[in-house]
């Protein structure tokens, strides 16, 4: 049987032989006593990639975020975020069972918020109000469509959480598309974090894996806690092996997932009943709004399985298709012509 053309996510990329290559000649050491090289060297690369003093490799980007939520607060904290953001909406509750943090969701436009926003948000000094601790980002945006934060923004906003003595961090699951898009390197993007994290599995195609970075007092406390979420792995040098040659091989290549995108986006939005806000098409995510087709969303994509290509459902009346490395431009090509049958064009 033909696989799918899976585009459901960038996490489902399966690892390629030279990656397996790396991973069965990895050097290995148990990292909770600090002793494989492979993860150090990952860390390391990481580190320096986005400027900050320190790095560590953890499971998955959920657990990257509620380290580093938990290691930069107290229990009660208020966190400011972006209403559409991963850590609001897809972290099972975490920051709340897992730190005792209060989330304070403000509405973006197209996943982001501006100082202005969150300057309203600010709590005032006072004895029966939770304190403003922690200001969160993402960038890309997942649920915005892979849209990019502006940096000037990130600026403005950096300048208000320094005068207000509130940390800042960075959900950087897809930063290398940021990076890519834009040619703003890494460490210009993480400069106004206190804490950023980024994953190894989405874009940059390693079969797991996520890293935090940030000053030392803040990865010893996160190395701590990692422990407690029972994320301290031996010889794990096998998969931070992968990290590293995901990030010497796939990184600038993700260029073309983005020209993948965009020619999906331009092919599906000629497609009568679909549409697609081309403008927030700026990575490898697109959008698919079918609501003018008046077809149900579960229907479309049980049709579109049975025709080989595989998307999720992403709120009322629209998809997400994903580009990434294990789709081509044919497959693409492919993928809207079954679009094309089941909207009844062909
Ligand atoms: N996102 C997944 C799903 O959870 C929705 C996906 O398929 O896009 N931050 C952002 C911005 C993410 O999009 C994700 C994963 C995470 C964090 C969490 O990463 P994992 O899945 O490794 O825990």
């Amino acid at each position: 049987m033909k696989p799918f053309i899976d585009l459901r996510s960038d996490t489902v990329t399966k690892p390629s032989p030279g990656m397996r290559e790396a991973i069965f000649r990895a050097e290995v050491g148990d990292d909770v006593f600090g002793d494989d090289p492979t993860v150090i060297k990952l860390e390391n690369i990481v580190a320096d990639l986005l400027g900050k003093p320190k790095a560590l490799f953890v499971p998955s980007g959920t657990m990257a975020n509620q380290l580093c939520l938990r290691s930069q607060t107290e229990p009660g904290d208020e966190v400011i975020l972006e209403k559409n953001s991963h850590i609001f909406n897809y972290e099972v509750g975490s920051a709340s069972a897992l730190s005792g943090l209060q989330l304070h969701p403000v509405q973006g436009t197209k996943g982001v918020i501006t100082k202005e926003q969150i300057e309203e948000e600010i709590r005032p000094d006072d004895i029966h109000i939770p304190k403003t601790a922690l200001i969160c980002l993402e960038n890309t945006h997942n649920r915005a469509g892979g849209t990019i934060f502006p940096l000037e923004e990130i600026e403005k906003i950096y300048e208000l959480a320094k005068r207000n003595n509130i940390k800042m961090h960075l959900d950087g699951a897809r930063l290398w598309n940021a990076v890519i898009a834009t040619v703003i390197p890494l460490h210009k993007w993480a400069r106004c974090f206190d804490s950023v994290s980024v994953c190894l599995s989405k874009g940059l195609g390693a079969p797991i894996g996520s890293v935090i970075a940030g000053g030392e007092d803040f990865i010893k406390k996160a190395r701590r806690n990692r422990k407690m979420y029972g994320g301290g792995m031996r010889q794990v040098g096998i998969i931070a092996a992968a990290g590293i040659y995901a990030i010497e091989n796939n990184f600038n290549r993700i260029a073309e997932d983005h020209r993948n995108a965009r020619l999906l986006a331009e092919r599906l939005s000629q497609i009568e009943g679909i549409q697609i806000e081309t403008e927030s098409v700026q990575t490898n995510i697109v959008v698919i709004n079918i609501e003018k087709s008046k077809k149900d969303v579960s229907q479309v994509i049980e049709q579109l399985k049975s025709k080989g290509v595989l998307v999720v459902s992403f709120g009322k009346n629209k998809m997400r298709a994903v580009a990434h490395l294990d789709v081509s431009r044919n497959d693409i090509l492919e993928a809207v012509e079954k679009f094309r049958e089941v909207f009844g064009e062909r």
